[in-house]
């Protein structure tokens, strides 16, 4: 089963030579895939069976973010740690299948949390990839939209003061941090507001409103940065 791809249209889109769109509304969507397939599963009732989430491919080569992140950290990071979400979350759904197929309502409520922290912790992390660059394809710097004139950079202007502020702003308050969690740029489609917001172990930014788009996500988990700093 593959998350359905509807697009979010922003209130402000992006557009115009050098601009990037925005990102889609990720989480809705990728969430929609857990959410349907357990209806689907009351649906059909038995012997149904959840397809395998499966890991996609780095959007870059394993290597490609050195020398800023090694190699070696993403084997660890994008090898281990994200793959064992993804494990953990394929074996919780046979759990939750078992649940689900013989009306064990006490069994399937007692796996949940565990979703929701390895469904965090996979969902997180295919966003995370998609926050990040190799240096030869432009990482590190700043795409046309958040340099001056650029659609990004007037809404940090007018939501954080300047990027330098939004960049001290983005480092300070995601490094204080205190454990393991996420740092967000998001974009708030009720205040039509660009807003920082953090999110502790592996939730997501959903999980405090389904008004905000996730527009760029830092893992501050240490496992994200402990081999090479
Ligand atoms: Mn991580």
């Amino acid at each position: 089963m593959k998350a359905h791809s509807d697009s979010f249209v922003p209130e402000f889109s992006v557009s115009g030579k050098g601009a990037i769109p925005l990102q889609k509304d990720f989480q809705d969507n990728t969430f929609g895939v857990g959410r349907r397939s357990v209806l689907e599963a009351f649906d059909m009732g038995a012997d149904t069976k959840f397809a395998p989430v499966e890991q996609k491919p780095l959007p870059f080569p394993i290597d490609g973010l050195e020398p800023v992140i090694s190699k070696n950290l993403m084997e660890y990071h994008y090898g281990k740690h994200h793959a064992t979400y993804v494990n953990n979350l394929n074996g919780l759904y046979e759990k939750a299948t078992t649940a689900i197929d013989s009306g064990d309502t006490q069994g399937f409520v007692d796996i949940s949390q565990a979703i929701k922290f390895n469904g965090g912790g996979h969902l997180n992390h295919e966003f995370f990839w998609e926050s990040l660059a190799p240096v030869d394809k432009e990482g590190g710097v700043l795409p046309d939209t958040f340099k001056e004139g650029g659609l990004l950079n007037s809404a940090i202007a007018r939501n954080f003061g300047s990027m330098d502020d939004f960049i001290a702003h983005f480092s300070a308050n995601t490094g204080a941090v205190q454990g393991s969690g996420w740092g967000w740029l998001v974009y708030n489609k009720t205040s039509k507001d660009l807003e920082f917001r953090t999110t502790a172990n592996q939730d997501r930014i959903a999980d405090q409103g389904a008004h905000l788009v996730p527009l760029l996500t830092i893992d501050i988990w240490e496992h994200a940065y402990y081999i090479d700093y």
